[in-house]
């Protein structure tokens, strides 16, 4: 074992769950405690409390201030992931906890977002129950939308929405977004949401957030409705970031002409009527989940906290 000290191997709270391949290659490095598949996780935290000098959680699953309380002499916190809404970084700074993220994910998730924005345009999902149904054999399905050339708005211009905007420019849109910070790219930098909504043919939301229940949603109903019965929206980043009752209902009404949607407000759990519903293509947060990248991910992970407890400093810390 490498991350030992004085013989003793460093011990590792897993607070969220890891791939098997990445649990194997931690193993080999260091003592771990599937801690959040006890029934009691903050119980199991207590009972090793000042033993744990390491923790890896994910996106959904990060460090909290209730984990920080009870674990003294924690150092590092690995997040398999790059979101950080389920994590309180102010408090691990403050702690001096450093917190790594996988910044190995970008092209996955613009990837998805694509996808998500051709399947809600040209009725993939929705063309492919057609013909298992055998509906097709009755007529032809109605025709789609034309995703090269749409105005398209991004909400959020980080890595992931940067991303997205490369891969939009290839489908010659037309690309504008908000944004809180000034970013130096040639695309139209608008500054109110609704404005930008009102203008896009397809809006993506490829932004960071607020924790669940500690902000209002970045897109509420006035830009949806600005989006409006034609508009198309993709949603890549958190589902709590938008008010999903409010884009069901519009969905449901034509309020809104379509949506792609990768993630939900909660996970695992899916809005009962959008399962009904034609216009919307649904996936199971699969952004960053094909074999590559969640390979590159466990790697990131495990990189991190070997390279710490060998005393080298993490790999990639946030700021
Ligand atoms: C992961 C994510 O699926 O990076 C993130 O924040 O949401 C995804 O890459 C997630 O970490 C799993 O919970």
């Amino acid at each position: 074992m490498s991350g030992s000290a004085g013989g003793e191997p460093v011990e590792i709270a897993l607070i969220g769950a890891q791939r098997p391949a990445t649990v194997a290659a931690l193993e080999r490095h260091f003592k771990l405690h599937h801690v959040y598949a006890e029934a009691d996780p903050l119980a199991a935290l207590r009972a090793l409390g000042p033993r744990i000098r390491g923790a890896a959680g994910h996106g959904m699953a990060g460090l909290r201030k209730e984990h920080m309380d009870l674990l003294p002499r924690l150092e590092i916190c690995a997040i398999n992931g790059v979101g950080l809404e389920t994590s309180d970084v102010a408090e691990a700074k403050r702690r001096g906890i450093v917190i790594t993220i996988t910044p190995v994910l970008y092209d996955d998730v613009a990837d998805l977002a694509i996808a998500l924005a051709l399947d809600a345009c040209r009725r993939i999902a929705e063309g492919d129950r057609f013909v298992r149904s055998g509906k097709w054999l009755h007529g032809r399905p109605p025709p789609g939308r034309k995703l090269t050339g749409m105005k398209a708005g991004l909400i959020g211009l980080g890595r992931i929405g940067t991303e997205v905007a490369r891969r939009l420019e290839a489908f010659r849109c037309e690309i504008a977004y908000v944004d809180p910070l000034p970013r130096e790219v040639a695309y139209r930098h608008v500054t109110d949401a609704v404005e930008l909504a009102r203008w896009s043919d397809l809006l993506v939301l490829a932004a960071a957030g607020r924790p669940k229940g500690t902000a209002p949603p970045i897109v509420d109903r006035a830009i949806l409705e600005a989006l409006g019965p034609r508009g198309i929206f993709v949603n890549v980043a958190r589902g709590w970031l938008v008010d999903e009752p409010a884009l069901v209902e519009l969905l449901a009404s034509g309020g809104l002409g379509a949506a792609g949607l990768d993630v939900f407000d909660d996970e695992p759990r899916v809005p009962e009527a959008l399962l009904a519903l034609d216009n919307v293509v649904l996936t199971p947060h699969i952004a960053s989940n094909t074999e590559e990248t969640a390979a590159a991910m466990g790697e990131t992970v495990v990189g991190n906290l070997v390279s710490w407890f060998a005393g080298k400093g993490a790999l990639t810390p946030i700021p």
